[in-house]
């Protein structure tokens, strides 16, 4: 086992995997940029180390100075969380070489699911359901048009080298799809510095299912079941939960054993989610994976009982899975809300600042992953969340209601939050019955 790992994120993430650590006992080394310098996070790592300035491309993702953090710090793994570095093939590359274990999946396997067009082959041969599309790349408007009229109107243009919704575009008809082309091509060549893209049929108004998987270097590969995901924002997850209220049980067993597929497909160790999205006939099909930790996991954890954080770093010290398939059961529901500081009055506009006073909620069931504290200045630098509400309860009902209790006590006095926002949705008979899909928050609540 290690015996000192360093946490290459910051916030809410870093914190979880140092008390992870803690109670593994390994030690902790952790990185900050000069906006986080003093946060009181800071303080339960065992070692901290000055990465340089404020903006992410100039210290969180400055690779040699995060590796040389490393090398200082003496650390045998690096915990990357998610965003900046979690996702990026060639920092996975670098620890490799500098014989750093990387908590993740291999270089290989980050690479081959990073091309999201690779990750559809992939899905073909584990024979896991994906969405009726083009076979490859598109080269040419006609290609494009020939397919569209296959399968019919309205298609959906991905970037192979996007994900998470960036690089797509919807096309309606002829006209609107040799745009949407050029457009798509053109934004992704300078978002991701590869314009390939291909084509799938768009399934309108989708339910977001994902599956949590968990692979050792054994062969061994495990599902912890579901979260649906699907009350989201232009792409910005809001609230997620398990189990999901859009598929049946059967339903249900298909998609994590499609899940467990996939991973074994892409020949992948370590955490993954497996993305789906679900038609209003209930059929699902494989959209994406994302191969890092996500910053949803607590709605697994409460439900399964298993430390996900503890489950990565055994598995990339080269533990064997201590978990069969059959030990892994699900007791009720879970829920989570992201408390973001950001203004729902204003178009969601960043609220950063000062916190005058933070009152945390607590009693059955409530759990509350935050960096945040009172007097806790919240930086303008980097994503706008600054914790995660997470419930648990028998029943979803139950679960909801303690959601509603917990977001009345939570309290942010200083800076504006979602947490009204999540109080309007609690309160939704939609959102109550379970009938929601990844188009209802513009489509049904006041912000738009
Ligand atoms: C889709 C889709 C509908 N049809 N693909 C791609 C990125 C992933 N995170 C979600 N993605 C989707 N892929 C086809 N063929 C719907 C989504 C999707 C979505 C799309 C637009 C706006 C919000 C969305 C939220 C969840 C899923």
């Amino acid at each position: 086992m290690y015996q000192r790992i360093l946490v290459a994120n910051r916030g809410e993430i870093a914190l979880r995997i140092f008390r992870a650590c803690r109670e593994l006992g390994i030690e902790t080394v952790a990185i900050y940029s000069e906006a986080d310098r003093g946060s009181h996070y800071l303080e339960l790592a065992d070692e901290a180390f000055c990465v340089g300035p404020a903006r992410p491309a100039d210290s969180y993702l400055r690779i040699a100075n995060v590796i040389s953090a490393a090398e200082v710090g003496n650390v045998q793994a690096i915990h990357p969380g998610y965003g900046f570095l979690a996702e990026n093939a060639h920092f996975n590359e670098v620890c490799r070489s500098c014989k750093i274990d990387f908590i993740g999946p291999s270089p290989e396997a980050m690479a081959k699911l990073g091309d999201k067009n690779v990750a559809r082959e992939m899905a073909k041969k584990a024979k896991v359901p994906i969405v009726p599309g083009s076979d490859g790349l598109i080269e040419s408007a006609d290609e494009a048009l020939r397919f569209a009229h296959e399968v019919g109107f309205p298609v959906l243009i991905k970037a192979v080298a996007g994900g998470g919704g960036k690089g797509m575009r919807v096309a309606a008809n002829d006209l609107a799809l040799k745009t949407a082309l050029q457009q798509a091509q053109t934004e992704a060549e300078a978002a991701f510095g590869n314009g390939d893209v291909y084509l799938e049929k768009y399934i309108e108004q989708p339910r977001h299912v994902e599956v949590q998987v968990l692979a050792d270097h054994h062969g061994n590969v495990i599902h912890l079941w579901e979260r649906d995901c699907s009350v989201q924002r232009r792409h910005q997850k809001l609230i997620e939960e398990s189990p999901s209220t859009s598929i049946n049980q059967k339903t249900r067993d298909a998609m994590c054993e499609a899940a467990k597929r996939m991973i074994q497909q892409a020949d992948y160790t370590n955490a993954a989610t497996v993305e789906f999205i679900v038609d209003k006939e209930g059929k699902f099909y494989f959209i994406e994976v994302n191969a890092r930790i996500q910053v949803e996991h607590p709605v697994t954890e409460l439900v399964t009982g298993i430390d996900l954080i503890k489950q990565q770093i055994l598995i990339a010290s080269g533990e064997k899975l201590s978990i069969r398939q059959k030990d892994v059961k699900r007791q009720g529901c879970a829920i989570e809300c992201r408390i973001n500081a950001e203004n729902p009055k204003k178009n969601f506009q960043p609220s950063p600042g000062k916190i005058d006073r933070l009152i945390v909620p607590g009693g059955y069931g409530v759990r509350f992953d935050s960096h945040a504290h009172s007097g806790y200045e919240v930086p303008p630098y980097y994503d706008s969340m600054i914790g995660k509400l997470i419930v648990h309860q028998p029943t979803r009902a139950e679960a909801i209601r303690t959601m509603q209790r917990a977001l009345a006590e939570l309290r942010v006095d200083g800076i504006h939050t979602t947490i009204s926002l999540h109080q309007e949705i609690l309160n939704h008979s939609a959102f109550v019955e379970g009938n929601i899909d990844t188009t209802f928050v513009e489509r049904t609540l006041s912000i738009g």
